[in-house]
């Protein structure tokens, strides 16, 4: 069991920081001497996903994507990380559906933290009215009801949020 591959997804708003979690489990797990791929919203975005918009059926389309790479990743012993926002709590268990390793991390982070990060200024932006169908501000975000992993960055160091993944995974027995 702990030599399988899996799926761990990411969920959560823009700026919740699933990027940056994801990126310090993947250190973490390849220091343990996994492989890992990371599957980022914005970089498939520019390559396997260009073209497409926010729509939901384009963020749909996305997702089952990104799905389907992290699926075939998974059953050669590749530990797949994803990292998009995944917004449509149906489409995230259809991807579930298609694979029995599969781990959700819900990046719970309150909307209003967001906004106050606001890294990138999206939500500036968003807020004016300047990006249309903006998660959280004019599109759904529908959280995990029942998610492997939940980490609150609001309230954690992304250390402690490292290592809460990281116990979960030893829990379920994938470490
Ligand atoms: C949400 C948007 C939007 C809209 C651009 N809604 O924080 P970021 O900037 O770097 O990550 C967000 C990214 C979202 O892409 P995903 O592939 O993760 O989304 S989904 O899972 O819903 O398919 C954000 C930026 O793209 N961005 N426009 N309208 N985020």
């Amino acid at each position: 069991n702990k030599e399988k591959g899996f799926i761990l997804w990411f969920t959560g708003l823009s700026g919740a920081g699933k990027s940056t979690l994801s990126g310090l489990v993947a250190e973490e797990l390849r220091r343990r001497g996994k492989k890992v791929e990371i599957l980022d919203g914005d970089e498939v975005r520019e390559n396997l996903s260009k073209g497409l918009g926010f729509s939901k059926e384009d963020r749909d389309t996305n997702i089952k994507r990104i799905g389907f790479v992290a699926k075939l990743l998974a059953r050669n012993g590749v530990v797949a990380i994803t990292a998009a926002i995944s917004p449509y709590r149906e489409t995230r268990d259809y991807v579930r559906s298609t694979y029995p390793d599969f781990v959700e991390v819900f990046v719970d982070c309150p909307l209003e933290k967001c906004i106050e990060r606001d890294v990138k200024g999206l939500y500036k932006k968003a807020l004016a009215g300047e990006i249309p169908q903006f998660t959280g501000v004019s599109d759904p975000y529908e959280p995990p009801l029942n998610p492997e992993i939940v980490v609150k960055t609001h309230e954690q160091t992304h250390e402690e949020s490292v290592a809460t993944i990281i116990r979960r995974l030893e829990e379920l027995n994938y470490l």
